[in-house]
């Protein structure tokens, strides 16, 4: 692997929901995962998070595993639920104290944490009231950030308001596939606003006590147009609106980009793009793959199509491999946005791999080393060619719930036996942990 500019920040992801398990510990509230889990037919083998990986008690085992891997920094997400049960009002203090264990148990291993505000796990009682449908939720949103900073503020400084709100918007409240599972389609566009004023009043709670890196973090894609005709450069361009500008414009440059329903839209009210634009110190980004997009067909409910990527290795998911769409999408966004983009992290980037132990149970995942050492490469010549890109982070430390692909789709560095809970180290473990020794 190629040599990252000093102080380059290497670090792993993880999520709440996806691992910690131990969802009736400690006074924690429903959240609309557990409830769209617990419906028939929503995940995958009726698969739920009550357990996932045990988190929540094998915590200081995973902490040893961060240590050992070698990164610097820690990306994990706090619950809602486990803070606010009821997603208002006063705070649940042994919430807290899991977190501020956490914390600790990372820094006195040197391990700068990251927390994410949000991954997702809306408390249910937040849902039932409109969710992100109801511009109140946004509100809501910041305050509870602001609770959470006040017990954690004098050890973290560095905070993600936000997860993929893009996804959450589509899979959650549009299409219906994801947690509160609303198929609303463009019914659901003020989750995007409401969303992204919820992130504009947390930057300014975080800032007030102490933050001094504050980003949000999005999934993006470089488009490619299916064919040269115009009719797919038109879908295009709707869809890098949709998936990359809906949330990116109004952050970086205080205006939403041109979109159906979008216009005049009677949530967006006086003031608030200034508070959307609130600076941030950093962009998170996660990259799994291109997306090509062509003109939908006449019955088509979308105004493009998305079309599969063909030619090209594919993860245990069916995504296409694409290293070199890391690097068109990050010097794509220096060239849209210019001296409005902030320092980039990638906060998440890695592969499904159908791992099958072998008979010392040892996983000898070489897609995923291929996988990471081609997104790293290209990375790294998007840094040559200008890019301000500051840190790397795997998704994921842990093999954990894939959301409602349930424990079908393996993510980790590091193999969990959900029987006994076991944790083994892969083979990419043990390359990411040669490579990083060797980084300056
Ligand atoms: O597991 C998810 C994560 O929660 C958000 N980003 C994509 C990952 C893989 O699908």
């Amino acid at each position: 692997m190629p040599s990252f500019p000093p102080g380059f920040l290497w670090g792993v992801s993880t999520a709440s929901y996806q691992i910690e398990g131990a969802v009736h510990d400690d006074g924690r509230g429903p959240s609309i995962w557990d409830t769209f889990a617990h419906t028939p037919g929503r995940v995958r083998d009726g698969d739920t998070g009550d357990v996932a990986c045990d988190h929540y008690h094998r915590w200081p085992q995973d902490v040893e595993l961060l240590g050992e891997l070698g990164v610097r920094a820690y990306r994990f997400s706090i619950a809602w639920p486990r803070v606010q049960p009821d997603g208002s009002g006063p705070v649940n203090p042994k919430g807290l104290d899991f977190y501020d264990s956490l914390v600790d148990g990372l820094l006195e291993r040197g391990i700068t944490p990251m927390p994410t505000l949000y991954h997702w796990d809306l408390p249910q009682a937040t849902e039932d009231t409109g969710g992100w449908l109801n511009r109140d939720t946004a509100h809501r949103f910041a305050e509870y950030a602001a609770a959470v900073a006040d017990r954690l503020g004098d050890r973290v400084t560095r905070w993600i308001t936000l997860n993929e709100p893009i996804v959450h918007l589509a899979e959650g409240y549009a299409f219906g596939t994801h947690a509160p599972g609303r198929a609303l389609m463009f019914e659901a566009l003020p989750v995007a606003h409401h969303q992204l004023l919820g992130h504009g009043l947390a930057v300014r709670a975080l800032r007030a006590r102490g933050a001094t890196e504050v980003m949000i973090t999005n999934n993006c894609t470089p488009v490619l147009p299916a064919g040269p005709g115009p009719q797919d450069a038109a879908a295009a361009a709707v869809y890098d609106a949709f998936h990359n500008g809906l949330f990116l414009d109004p952050m970086l440059t205080g205006r939403y980009p041109e979109l159906p329903g979008m216009s005049d839209a009677p949530f967006i009210r006086d003031g608030d793009l200034d508070v959307i634009r609130t600076p941030v110190d950093a962009l998170g980004v996660n990259y799994y793959q291109p997306t090509r997009v062509g003109a939908p067909g006449a019955e088509s409910p979308l105004p493009f199509e998305v079309l599969p990527i063909e030619g090209v290795p594919q993860t245990a998911f069916g995504w296409p491999v694409v290293p070199g769409g890391l690097f068109d999408l990050m010097v794509g966004l220096r060239d849209r946005y210019g001296a409005a983009l902030p320092p980039i992290y990638i906060t998440e980037n890695g592969c499904s791999t159908d791992d099958v132990p072998d008979a010392d149970g040892r996983v000898h995942d070489t897609a995923r080393i291929d996988y990471l050492d081609g997104h790293l490469r290209a990375l790294h010549r998007a840094i040559d060619s200008g890019v301000d890109v500051r840190g790397y982070f795997v998704w994921s430390l842990l093999d954990n719930f894939e959301w409602a692909d349930g424990y079908s789709q393996r993510f980790g560095l590091v193999r969990v036996d959900y029987d006994t809970q076991r944790r083994t180290p892969k083979d990419s473990y043990a390359w990411l942990r040669s490579a990083l020794a060797a980084q300056p």
